[in-house]
């Protein structure tokens, strides 16, 4: 299939680029290293012709190994014949930085005469400011066409599908003022950093020349630096940006909860009577009211989580973030870069071990691995949010600005990102090295995030939470009702041969003060930590001889379960390694199986543990 490449520096918008060309959802944020692998995808209008998105890279003289990896590909795609243009992005706020390595592209692609367009993107925001890169007179000076366009807003679009699609015209050398120096294939290929600077050298002039000028787009920048990196207002900011987050994961979403649970309720309530058979109605009324229901209610918060970590990643903000950390998590052995990964984990893990890739030192990247599983993923959101909905009363301070509720669960993320940086922190102690570890990270611009795009992505992760996990939920819940629900009807929950089967591993549950039915939905949380709320609530429906619905919340709080069972309840899964999507990519990412297995029995233990001392110390206490 034919193909078009689409590299550049990071952060120029080649993703967003992609996305709005083949109508994808890739990840896009306001920091540099998002992309790290190659995507492809046919594009929208143009159905017989793909396009690549690259990961972005400052030089075609790699630096960091996943620079090499993107260059090594380039490279090879160049020579291949079915290559067929290379649209090359720039930022048009930031010419400078970005034409060095455009100039290195526009020389490979000359050497292997394929078509190449200079794309300068971010044009909206240039519009915004009033101002105007001069594209025509870059253009005559690279010797290729330069497109001014915009991502965000799709303007000049058009154009680059036009050129693209066309037999485009492959371009001849006419980098004059290089050209009299050196041979092109000199420029790329000599080791020394004399060519490196000449490029630099030509770079800085077409930037002068034709791009904006920098003091106006800059004036604004580092007003927002001086307020968000002040000595005085950055560490508070910080603060109250992540105290926003968690707060609005519950004060944001609890309307919305609130009508899935009654809509649950009310649905079971008008469809139960007309079900058949008494043993199909209350495998409905069990299984996917009160199971599935239990689990459908979580679903606003993973739309609100994703969509409140979206804003900060499109901001600009978080990489200010990473500033701020640097030193503090320097003391643990990490670097400013695992604050990223750190963070996105909050969300979920997966990317945030792919985002890892960005650390540079082999060893801060693997103490990040250690911190990443402890982060509160979103999946461990529902077990926090029952258990806080049980026991903490839904009072609010400040006019309903703050609640008890929300405070509690900052109190468990911070409780999890503790216990990450603490382990990271031993291990880091107790193996010890010389490496030095400097920080360099390219600040992105802070920019208005791009809602709709985020809206979107929140929404694909809430049906991806609903998919993936509903789907296992689904099998575990008609497996735990079966068997909970026969030899007798339902009639005996503890006669049951669910029962029976908890009473073996009840011992084990024992001293964090659970009984078999917490152990039971403990261990099928192990397939994916939502499915405890499912399992729980199928075996409370079993039990509840009640006609009608209701909420697990109320079951739970019926029974009588000591406060200090809940602590240790979310103790255990803030530590534990319960999640086989994780092991799995850790094990890939860090190259070795053993490693990944070893992490998942020593979080085990030591969640089991930790949970135990905090049913102890609670029950002392209260
Ligand atoms: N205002 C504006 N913002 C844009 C435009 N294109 C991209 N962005 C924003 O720029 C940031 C970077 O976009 P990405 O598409 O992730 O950049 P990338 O080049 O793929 O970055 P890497 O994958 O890290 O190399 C995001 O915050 C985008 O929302 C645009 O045309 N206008
Ligand atoms: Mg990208």
């Amino acid at each position: 299939m034919p193909s078009v490449l689409l590299v550049g520096t990071p952060n120029s918008g080649k993703t967003a680029l992609f996305n709005r060309l083949t109508g994808l959802n890739q990840r896009v944020a306001n920091y540099p290293g998002i992309t790290v692998d190659l995507s492809v995808g046919r594009f929208a209008s143009i159905p017989e012709l793909d396009l690549v998105d690259f990961p972005g890279t400052y030089s075609l003289r790699p630096i960091s190994e996943e620079e090499r990896v993107a260059v090594a590909h380039f490279d090879h795609s160049l020579a291949d014949p079915e290559v067929v243009h290379v649209v090359c992005v720039v930022d048009a706020t930031r010419l400078e930085k970005s034409l060095f390595f455009c100039l290195q592209v526009i020389r490979a692609c000359q050497r292997q005469r394929r078509a190449v367009t200079v794309v300068a993107n971010m044009g909206d925001i240039l519009r915004r400011h009033g101002l105007r890169i001069d594209a025509q007179g870059l253009s005559s000076e690279l010797g290729v066409p330069v497109l001014v366009v915009s991502a965000r807003t799709g303007e000049g679009l058009d154009g680059v599908i036009e050129r693209v699609s066309g037999d485009a015209p492959v371009s001849e050398p006419t980098l004059s003022q290089l050209n009299e120096d050196a041979e092109p294939d000199q420029l790329i290929a000599s080791e020394g950093g004399d060519a490196d600077s000449a490029l630099y050298e030509e770079a800085h002039r077409l930037a002068e020349r034709y791009g904006a000028p920098a003091d106006v787009l800059l004036q604004t920048q580092s007003q927002l630096d001086r307020f968000f990196l002040g000595s005085a207002t950055g560490g508070m900011t910080f603060a109250l940006i992540m105290l926003i987050l968690f707060q609005s994961i519950f004060t944001w979403s609890a309307p919305a909860m609130d009508a899935v649970e009654s809509g649950v309720a009310a649905l079971g309530g008008w469809l139960l009577p007309y079900i058949p058979g008494d043993v199909l109605r209350d495998f409905v009324a069990d299984a996917v009211f009160s199971g599935i229901g239990a689990f459908l209610v979580f679903v606003p918060q993973i739309f609100v989580l994703t969509f409140v970590i979206g804003l900060l990643e499109d901001s600009g903000y978080l990489a200010r973030a990473a500033l701020i950390c640097h030193k503090p998590l320097r003391f643990f052995g990490l670097s400013g870069k695992s604050f990223i990964p750190m963070l996105s984990g909050v969300a979920c893990a997966i990317p945030a071990i792919y985002a890892a890739r960005s650390i540079e030192s082999p060893r801060a990247r693997a103490l990040t691995y250690l911190a990443i599983p402890l982060m509160p993923c979103s999946a461990r959101l529902p077990v926090y949010t029952l258990l806080i909905a049980i026991f903490i009363p839904r009072e609010t301070l400040f006019g309903g600005l703050v609640g008890w509720q929300g405070i509690t669960l900052f109190g468990i993320y911070v409780f999890g990102m503790l216990a990450g940086l603490t382990v990271a922190g031993l291990v880091n102690r107790f193996t010890p090295s010389q490496e030095q570890m400097p920080f360099m990270m390219e600040m992105p611009a802070y920019r208005f995030p791009a809602l709709v795009p985020i809206a979107r992505k929140s929404v694909q992760r809430a049906q991806h939470f609903v998919t993936k996990a509903g789907l296992v939920i689904l099998s575990v819940t008609i497996v735990v009702w079966t068997l909970g629900y026969f030899p007798n009807q339902g009639a005996d929950l503890g006669a049951s041969w669910l029962g029976t089967l908890g009473q073996w591993i009840e011992p084990l549950f024992q001293p964090l003060g659970l009984d078999w039915r917490y152990g039971v939905a403990i261990v099928s949380a192990f397939l994916a930590r939502e499915v405890f709320v499912g399992t729980l609530g199928t075996i409370m429906g079993i039990e509840g001889a009640e006609e009608n619905i209701v909420p697990l919340v109320e079951q739970v709080q019926a029974s009588a379960l000591p406060i200090g069972s809940g602590l240790a309840l979310m103790v255990f899964f803030a530590i534990a390694l319960q999640c086989v999507s994780t092991v799995a990519i850790l094990a890939k990412e860090a190259q070795s199986w053993r490693i990944a297995i070893n992490m998942v029995i020593a979080y085990l233990l030591l969640a089991w543990l930790a949970a135990w001392v905090t049913f102890q110390v609670t029950t002392a206490l209260v």
